[in-house]
């Protein structure tokens, strides 16, 4: 499909003052205790987009950083910022001082506003990044945003910025320690509500969104934000997403449309009253490879069939994946229409089906990093390598092998720790594994497997002795992890994914 938006465009006025428009009366927003429709939304952040310009001194470009979980009020304010012609910095609500000071810089900050509970660490880092001179909290039911924004009138003309002005920096969660900041446009968001919602997704106006990313994560503000809103649907907030929580946030708001990683549908699944999910009928995975075992978990339990997603921070949002019908174990799935994807060699010359390389993307979400130097790495000849290893079939579905780091190369094998990962899954005593390549003398790296165990198991030689042959008989022999550790937990990023890198720089 092509994608034409006006020269002209303001992401809040077609995402939010359009439905609004249409259909003031109906809900946007629900939070614990809240319940915000279209036109609540619209006139709060009309309000605040006063605020910005009349007593915060905004002008158009400035940069805003925004702080906070996903609350109406964070929603607010970040159309906000849009219509006053601002640029949002969406920050993860767990930062410490020192990472919103890098990020304070690289982008250029000059405004925050935060949520209340998390306005200390701001502050502090605010005493190590100059450029932040204003900053403003804001509470469901006060804090200085709001008594100011409730003297402002309830309508707005917004800046009428160009498609292709910047609206969103965000940074990667960083699985390599670094965050990287990613430029997007105004129209990047609506590009990402018109192709992957669109055409594989598939909501309609009476679902109830609900997940666990906050929308600094922009597979959150994609799926929690600008995906129901875009089609005049609801979304339920919740301050934090861990499964007990959803499991809760689900059952109270009825939602039918989830949005979380695979280790959050496992949990879900493990619940013992896996009846507070029956509301549910559409769940999308992203953030990491889906093991064929949790997608068979999901069905058995919910008997919903899950719609896997590759997306990234430099594209916005997902790029390859497959609705219902079209899934399939182990696949990620197809180019999402709108996306061209392919896999190349290390000379970028395209490769055959059914051979692994680096996946390259194109879009109308490409990537453009604060960073020059690393713009050049990432986008070769127009495509954007996305640090992927992938191979896709005759089908052109492709299939996940690992983060082209994690690809462990033994005896000359080379071995991609998320198979891994995904056979030890399917055995009933791991919760949780994380793969990783050490070095070794005879084999150069031998694969090594960190376990989590599920309860009522022990670990010990025995279950070691199980669990390499276990695997040895789902995948090729040669992949088993010849060394296994027990741990309570595996190190992660904010957004969930396994830090594998820490775990490679432990003395074997
Ligand atoms: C990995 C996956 C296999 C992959 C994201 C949906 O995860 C998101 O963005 P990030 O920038 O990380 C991107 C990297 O994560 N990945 C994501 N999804 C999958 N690997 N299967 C998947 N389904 O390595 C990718 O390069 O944090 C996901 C929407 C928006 C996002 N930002």
């Amino acid at each position: 499909p092509e994608l034409q938006y006006p020269a002209r465009l303001n992401a809040a006025v077609e995402l939010l003052d359009r439905q609004a428009q249409q259909h003031p009366e109906r809900v946007a927003l629900l939070a614990e205790g809240q319940r915000w429709t279209y036109g609540e939304l619209q006139a709060r952040s009309n309000q605040i987009a006063h605020v910005l310009r009349e007593d915060l001194g905004l002008v158009p470009g400035n940069r805003v950083l925004l702080h906070g979980p996903n609350t109406p009020m964070l929603a607010a304010c970040w159309f906000a910022i849009l219509k006053a012609g601002g640029i949002v910095v969406s920050t993860m609500p767990l930062l410490r001082a020192p990472e919103l000071v890098k990020i304070i810089g690289k982008a250029r900050v000059s405004h925050a506003l935060s949520d209340a509970s998390c306005l200390d660490t701001l502050l502090q880092a605010q005493r190590d990044a100059p450029s932040l001179t204003t900053l403003r909290s804001f509470r469901a039911d006060g804090g200085e945003l709001l008594a100011l924004a409730e003297t402002k009138p309830a309508d707005f003309t917004p800046v009428e910025t160009a498609s292709d002005d910047v609206a969103l920096i965000a940074f990667t969660s960083g699985t390599t320690g670094q965050p990287k900041g990613c430029l997007h446009f105004h129209r990047n968001l609506l590009a990402i509500c018109d192709t992957f919602a669109r055409h594989v997704l598939r909501a309609s106006a009476d679902d109830v969104f609900i997940g666990s990313p906050p929308f600094a994560f922009t597979f959150g503000l994609g799926g929690l934000l600008l995906f129901p809103l875009r089609i005049g649907a609801s979304a339920a907030l919740l301050e934090n997403g861990a499964p007990p929580k959803l499991a809760e946030g689900i059952r109270t708001f009825g939602a039918t449309v989830c949005f979380t990683a695979p280790t959050s549908y496992r949990m879900l699944a493990a619940l013992p009253d896996p009846g507070v999910l029956r509301t549910l009928r559409k769940c999308v995975s992203a953030g990491e490879a889906l093991p064929a075992a949790t997608r068979e978990l999901w069905r058995q339990v919910t008997g919903i069939e899950l719609i896997d997603g590759i997306g990234s921070t430099e594209l916005l949002h997902i790029f390859i994946s497959a609705d219902e019908e079209h899934a399939r174990p182990g696949c990620t799935g197809q180019a999402v229409p709108g996306f061209q994807a392919c896999v190349l060699d290390e000379e970028g010359r395209p490769l055959p089906p059914g051979q692994p390389g680096r996946l390259a993307v194109k879009g109308p979400t490409g990537c453009l990093y604060l960073d020059d130097e690393r713009q050049k790495n990432y986008v070769q000849d127009g495509w954007n390598i996305t640090g992927d290893t992938y191979l896709m079939d005759e089908d052109g579905y492709f299939v996940y092998q690992a983060r082209s780091d994690d690809m462990i190369i033994s005896s000359g094998y080379n071995i991609a720790a998320p198979e891994v990962e995904g056979a030890l899954l399917s055995h009933p005593a791991v919760a949780e594994c994380a793969v990783v390549g050490v070095p070794d003398e005879l084999r150069g790296q031998v694969v090594k497997a960190y376990v989590v165990l599920n309860e009522s198991y022990q670990p010990g030689q025995a279950l070691t002795c199980e669990l390499q042959t276990f695997v040895k008989a789902v995948i090729a022999p040669y992949k088993y992890p010849r060394r296994i550790e027990y741990r309570d937990a595996l190190p992660k990023t904010a957004t969930g994914k396994l830090q594998r890198f820490l775990l490679r720089q432990e003395p074997t």
